[in-house]
């Protein structure tokens, strides 16, 4: 056990530390409190209490940072005890009372902790249930990466540690993420699990704790029960205790709670009439007060200080993963304690007067921090001053990784090829490299490394592994196309398919510049519509705002035969929709190649938000990327990319052809659609006045550009424009639009708001057929025919001469 260098004696450091969690639960249950009567009063509104979740947890959080944490470990703390973890960087001085007593309220301290939005350092947020755990453990693997790459300097080793309900664990990302940390050689994490017994609905079932324990030995960790108190170990020792032990043993779930709701006046009834003998057990019982009694029989190790404290000590001189499973009691210290309704419980004015009354805390003296505490002021505070958790310096700025001008991609024009491939040789090229941004970047994959064409990267730079592994084919000299070694060097770590895993896999690659200080350039892959697979693990790597580039290949119904279970039709409204992803999706493999080196650059970035003026985007902030890719290879423009096509390619969109003054007609596609829709033009041109064809390469960044302009305009910046406005700017109104897509119409249906012209939205809506691509495109009317004929439609004045009849089935 780390201790202060207060030189008391341990149990003058138990006493403070005791003293101190009261004053952690009553600062915790008056901050929601406090918040609900402001609402109460000036909305009407109530919101959720949680005071009983977060009291389970009191007695834990007390050991670990008051106590147990060095300042490079990090936790995940379970949502619910966010009014605990506030409470605690309150008293270290990290956490404001404004922000407290707005609780919940606008810019206040926030319901869940949240890396993001609170100023009181958490490492991790939580809220969907399950993501902080895995997390914790991922954190942990690229720790060792870091380290195994000899970048962390003289940082020492931290502890990755996650506080978990235990209905938390019904979460099957949880275990999915167990077994990738047993292929890894999972180090340094704990998770300690709030084994209250209670969901959010209900008691949870008998025995649990045994089913926990036999998991997480076969997969390699320790597992350290916590149960018993000192009270109650020292009752055991009395006459008549073994007979208390078994039955606290044999106690069901739900009695358990119901008793400790009621307290010692039932306690005392029912183990009477249990195991009453007018002997030995009946003294023990008999020999306390109720009080003494509820104490004794709530006094389970999850709320006993010397109990934690040696069970972390003990656990702190390893690095093996440890699960600590640890009985407590939700509500502890509260009037909810135990009941199975208590879970967005919440303490009535009475009650909290009562609570108020027991912690000696006068009204008007709520947030002081020594309030009603037994212990001198100076004495509480120099033992917060000396607490190791609180020597935490705010993480330094890992220096931004410079990215080349240009990323090549040599013999590639002319050529038939798809993004996906081309994605592969420009990693190929990179490989090549000695340079700091090839060695910083870190690929990984669920298992599609090959299929999503990372191969000759791996090839050349490597598995990661903490001990090397041959690959065997390669000793045994079998013939094989790729090279699987495994060492410390490497910079691919490899995945199994759980999607999940890869999307906290990228967010904790992409949040190792503020975990680590090490910054690392991660690029996961993955098969477009497993990305609902993972989509809420995604969206927490975003809330979280790690950085990494995501590629999404193949994607749409342009993988043809390979049928329904692997289309995707929605993902480039995920892209459109999900905060702090930007999303693009090229054609051909100069504007990939182009948008690969932003993306590279923008996962870097961490400016202030003010938009751009020129596209109305929050470019300096920086985000995440995601690349929706394809596998259809398409024929490859020459063409120089010079800055102006380098620029509109990253604001989403550029004239293939610019429309002349009197334009009927425009079409804008996006993706691997582009031959129809440049065929289609050609058909169309004949007949109709200076078509136009717009080349989109990112819908959402058009998209967010104009949403922001208009919101501008409306604050009275009227000269605000976004860059598809400007290119909209000289169409007359009475050209027509037709967009299209391998993805939903919606992506791009709302272009025609932007000038206000007749637009038609070509795309895809169902899937489940297989066939060519070319049946494919006729069937969900994406073909160049269709787009003629809705040009048509929109236009109508004259025939088109190309136009044939519609054929085929058609959806
Ligand atoms: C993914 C997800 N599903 C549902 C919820 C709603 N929810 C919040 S807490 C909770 C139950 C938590 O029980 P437990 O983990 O045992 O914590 P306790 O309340 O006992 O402290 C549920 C269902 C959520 N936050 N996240
Ligand atoms: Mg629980």
């Amino acid at each position: 056990m780390s201790s202060p260098s207060t030189t008391s004696p341990a149990s003058d450091r138990l006493a403070l530390l005791a003293e101190l969690e009261k004053k952690i639960l009553w600062l915790a249950a008056w901050t929601i409190h406090n918040a609900n009567h402001l609402r109460d009063n000036a909305e009407g509104i109530k919101v959720g209490g949680h005071q009983a979740s977060s009291a389970s947890l009191a007695t834990i959080m007390t050991a670990l940072y008051l106590d147990v944490l060095r300042p490079q470990d990090r936790v995940a703390v379970k949502p619910h005890a966010s009014p605990i973890f506030h409470a605690i960087q309150y008293l270290l001085g990290r956490q404001t009372r404004e922000k407290l007593e707005n609780f919940r309220g606008y810019k206040g301290a926030q319901s869940y902790p949240s890396r993001t939005k609170d100023i009181d350092g958490v490492d991790f947020s939580t809220g969907s249930v399950g993501l902080g755990v895995a997390q914790t453990l991922f954190s942990s693997l690229v720790q060792d990466y870091v380290r195994a790459k000899g970048w962390s300097g003289e940082h020492p080793e931290g502890r990755m540690i996650a506080l978990v309900g235990d209905a938390e664990m019904d979460e099957g990302n949880i275990f999915e993420a167990l077994l990738e940390g047993w292929k890894h050689g999972l180090r340094n994490t704990w998770w300690i699990v709030d084994y209250n017994r209670q969901s959010l609905d209900a008691v949870v079932r008998e025995g649990l704790w045994q089913r926990f324990e036999a998991i997480f030995q076969n997969f390699g960790w320790d597992v350290v029960v916590l149960k018993y108190g000192v009270l109650l170990e020292a009752a055991f020792q009395e006459p008549g205790g073994e007979r208390l032990r078994d039955w606290i043993d044999n106690c069901p779930n739900q009695l358990y709670s119901a008793l400790c709701f009621q307290g010692g006046a039932a306690w005392r009834k029912r183990l009477l009439d249990e195991i009453g003998d007018q002997g030995e057990v009946t003294k023990l019982v008999e020999a306390r007060s109720d009080e003494e009694l509820a104490k004794l029989m709530t006094n389970l190790a999850g709320h006993d200080l010397p109990t934690l404290l040696d069970a972390f000590a003990k656990a702190g001189q390893h690095d093996r993963p440890t699960c600590f499973i640890a009985y407590t009691i939700k509500g502890f210290g509260l009037p909810l304690a135990g009941h199975k309704d208590n879970h967005a419980g919440l303490m009535n004015p009475t009650q909290m007067d009562a609570f108020r009354t027991a912690m000696n805390v006068r009204p008007g003296h709520e947030w002081e921090n020594f309030e009603g505490l037994s212990a001198k002021p100076d004495r509480l505070q120099a033992f917060l001053d000396a607490v190791p958790f609180n020597k935490r310096e705010k993480a330094a700025v890992s220096p931004h990784i410079d990215v080349p001008a240009v990323l090549p991609t040599p013999g590639v024009a002319g050529k038939e090829l798809s993004t996906q491939a081309g994605f592969g040789q420009i990693l190929n090229e990179i490989s090549r490299e000695d340079s700091d941004f090839a060695n910083r970047i870190v690929t990984t994959s669920p298992d599609v490394t090959v299929s999503t064409n990372l191969g000759p990267w791996v090839n050349r730079r490597g598995l990661f592994a903490l001990e090397s592994m041959a690959d065997t084919f390669k000793s045994e000299r079998i013939p094989s196309t790729f090279n699987w070694e495994f060492s410390p060097s490497g910079q691919h770590l490899e995945l199994g398919i759980a999607e999940m895993n890869l999307f906290l896999m990228l967010s904790a690659l992409g949040l190792s510049h503020s975990i680590n200080g090490e910054r690392l350039l991660p690029i996961g892959t993955l098969y477009d519509p497993f990305i609902y697979r993972g989509a809420d693990a995604l969206n927490y790597a975003c809330y979280q705002d790690a950085r990494f580039i995501l590629v999404a290949t193949p994607s749409g119904i342009t993988l043809a035969p390979e049928g329904g279970a692997h289309q995707s039709i929605g993902t480039p409204l995920i892209g459109m929709a999900q905060d702090g992803l930007a999303a693009f999706e090229p054609a051909f493999v100069d504007e990939l190649a182009t948008i690969l080196r932003f993306g590279f650059d923008y996962i870097q970035r961490n400016g202030e938000g003010d938009p751009d003026e020129r596209t109305w985007l929050r470019d300096q902030t920086g985000g995440s990327i995601y690349l929706r890719l394809s596998t259809r290879p398409l024929e490859q423009p020459a063409r120089t990319i010079d800055d102006e096509l380098s620029r509109a390619i990253v604001d989403g969109a550029y004239w293939l052809r610019k429309p002349g003054p009197n334009a009927e007609v425009v079409i804008a596609y996006t993706g691997a659609v582009a031959p129809e829709a440049i065929e289609a033009t050609g058909l169309l041109a004949e007949d109709r006045r200076d078509i136009g064809l717009l080349a989109i390469t990112s819908a959402d960044r058009l998209n967010a550009g104009w949403t922001a302009a208009g919101r501008a305009r409306e604050r009275g910046l009227v000269h605000a424009q976004s860059h598809v406005e400007r290119l909209f700017a000289d169409l007359p109104h009475h050209c027509s639009l037709v967009t299209v897509l391998d993805g939903h119409p919606a992506t791009l249906g709302w272009l025609g708001s932007v000038g206000g012209h007749r637009t038609r939205s070509l795309g895809v809506e169902h899937f489940g057929q297989t066939g060519t691509i070319a049946d494919l495109y006729r069937h969900h009317g994406i073909d160049a025919q269709a787009i003629v004929r809705a040009a048509l439609a929109l236009a109508p004045e004259r025939p088109v001469r190309y136009l044939r009849e519609a054929s085929g089935p058609g959806v």
